[in-house]
């Protein structure tokens, strides 16, 4: 054991210091899961130490650690896979013994339109896409719980740094189905003037950060506007989401040790939906999921239901309390599946089983599920049903519609809202494109004023 340790120690560059049992046990507190609190020097023992007689201890910069004359490996993995927090059965009955935030009538009504809003809308426009409309598109087939639960679980203060397939978020807060359909064209009335692919949305005025292409450079932006409201005292947090692939980028994994290290008041919020365009979850990362890898990086996690909107808005809600009043980062896994092609670019059926796709979409559709349990409590009905789809269709048409026939931005647009006063390189730029246009009328759209 003393040979172990001198090896042990003289091969680290910083002085540790043994110290005995009875001074660490004077000195040591225990965060745990609600509050700091100070061991007994039995639970301590039993937290640290195999064997009562080997208890000793090693002063390190950060933090006191235990010392073992067992070399152990710590495990790649836990025995146990992270359990999901779920509310309500396939059925839509509360689990037995289930702990969830209730929704009122009217709320649970207003996610339950939401979601079928979004339902819909995918419908339409991704029809759109395939009639030649649009230039590209993606759903949040399968997703509709996560989207809606969890915009419902947070304030219109707190901010959100989306990925791409949470448009009904920002419908959530308000952004008008117009809107989206003027984003999708890119005309003149989307707030980013056509500059954007379609799907990119974002507004100042909901605080909703505009949709970046390159996956996952929003979660460090995010920890960032955290700590800025932390500094300014706020009561909000930010919010930011990400998909199962985009754990693999750099990015993910600096923005959760800032997070950690700031006590930033961010909520993480992972859409574990099974793939990244063709690649499964099982060639993305060895890690049980993603909730587990929160707790090596120093952040309280979940794994949700992302399926049931009733856990979702629950555990989201209590992520966001956890966030403000404790000035934490919280992640949370939503485990769900991408019911749909990753996006009109891409065909699933060529790398995945048809059966898989038909059984997440009809046997766990969290609208579904979520309807049994509205309809159960007497808040919903086959009436209420078809008078809503109606209604939704006839206004999503509507959107499209108007928005179709609205003119483009100008193409000066292209050049502005950068610099406050446009340098040299770009002034030629312009004229240079200019010219071009007036040379070549006919390589130029018809419908974008010059
Ligand atoms: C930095 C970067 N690398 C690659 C891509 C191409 N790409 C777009 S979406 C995507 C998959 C992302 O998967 P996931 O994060 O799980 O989100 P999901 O589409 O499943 O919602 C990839 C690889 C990109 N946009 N940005
Ligand atoms: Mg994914």
């Amino acid at each position: 054991m003393l040979g172990f340790l001198k090896i042990l120690f003289s091969n680290c560059k910083q002085t540790h210091r043994i110290v005995s049992k009875k001074a660490f046990s004077q000195s040591i507190t225990l965060v745990g899961f609600s509050s700091t609190r100070l061991l007994s020097l039995k639970e301590q023992s039993s937290l640290f130490a195999e064997n009562d007689d080997d208890f000793q201890v090693m002063d390190f910069p950060g933090g006191k650690v235990p010392i073992t004359s067992q070399m152990k490996f710590i495990s790649e993995s836990s025995e146990k896979r992270l359990p999901c927090y779920r509310v309500l059965d396939d059925d839509g009955y509360p689990l037995p013994g289930t702990i969830f935030e209730g929704v009122s009538k009217e709320l649970a009504i207003k996610m339950y339109s939401s979601m079928v809003t979004l339902q819909t809308m995918d419908t339409i426009f991704y029809e759109a896409q395939r009639q030649g409309r649009l230039s590209f598109y993606l759903t949040t087939a399968g997703e509709e719980a996560i989207n809606i639960a969890s915009a419902a679980a947070l304030s219109l203060d707190d901010f959100v740094l989306p990925q791409y397939r949470e448009v009904g978020v920002i419908l959530w807060r308000g952004y008008p189905l117009e809107q989206v359909a003027n984003q999708l064209f890119g005309n003149k009335f989307d707030y980013g003037k056509g500059r954007q692919m379609p799907c990119h949305h974002g507004s100042n005025e909901l605080n909703y950060l505009t949709v970046s292409s390159p996956i996952a450079t929003q979660i460090p932006q995010a920890v960032g506007v955290a700590y800025s409201l932390k500094m300014e005292k706020k009561e909000a947090c930010a919010v930011t989401y990400f998909g199962d692939g985009s754990t693999s980028e750099g990015d993910f994994h600096a923005a959760l040790n800032f997070a950690a290290v700031l006590d930033a008041p961010v909520v993480f919020i992972c859409r574990n939906n099974g793939w990244a365009i063709s690649t499964p979850i099982n060639q993305q990362f060895r890690s049980d999921g993603i909730a587990s890898k929160g707790q090596a990086y120093g952040i309280r996690s979940i794994r949700v239901d992302g399926n049931d909107a009733l856990a979702t808005y629950s555990a989201i809600r209590a992520a966001r309390k956890m966030a403000i009043k404790e000035q934490r980062p919280i992640l949370v896994e939503a485990m769900t599946y991408r019911v749909a092609h990753h996006s009109t670019s891409d065909d699933s059926t060529k790398y995945r089983p048809v059966e898989e796709i038909e059984h997440w979409k009809t046997e766990k559709s969290p609208i579904s599920k979520f309807r049994k349990y509205i309809q159960r409590n007497g808040w919903w009905n086959d009436e209420n049903e078809s008078e809503l789809r109606g209604d939704i269709r006839k206004q999503v048409l509507e959107a499209i519609q108007a928005a179709e026939k609205v003119e483009k931005p100008s193409l000066t647009d292209l050049f502005t809202d950068v610099y406050d006063k446009m340098p040299l390189n770009l002034q030629d730029q312009e004229k240079f494109v200019k010219d071009a246009v007036r040379r070549f009328p006919k390589e130029y759209p018809f419908d974008v004023p010059i």
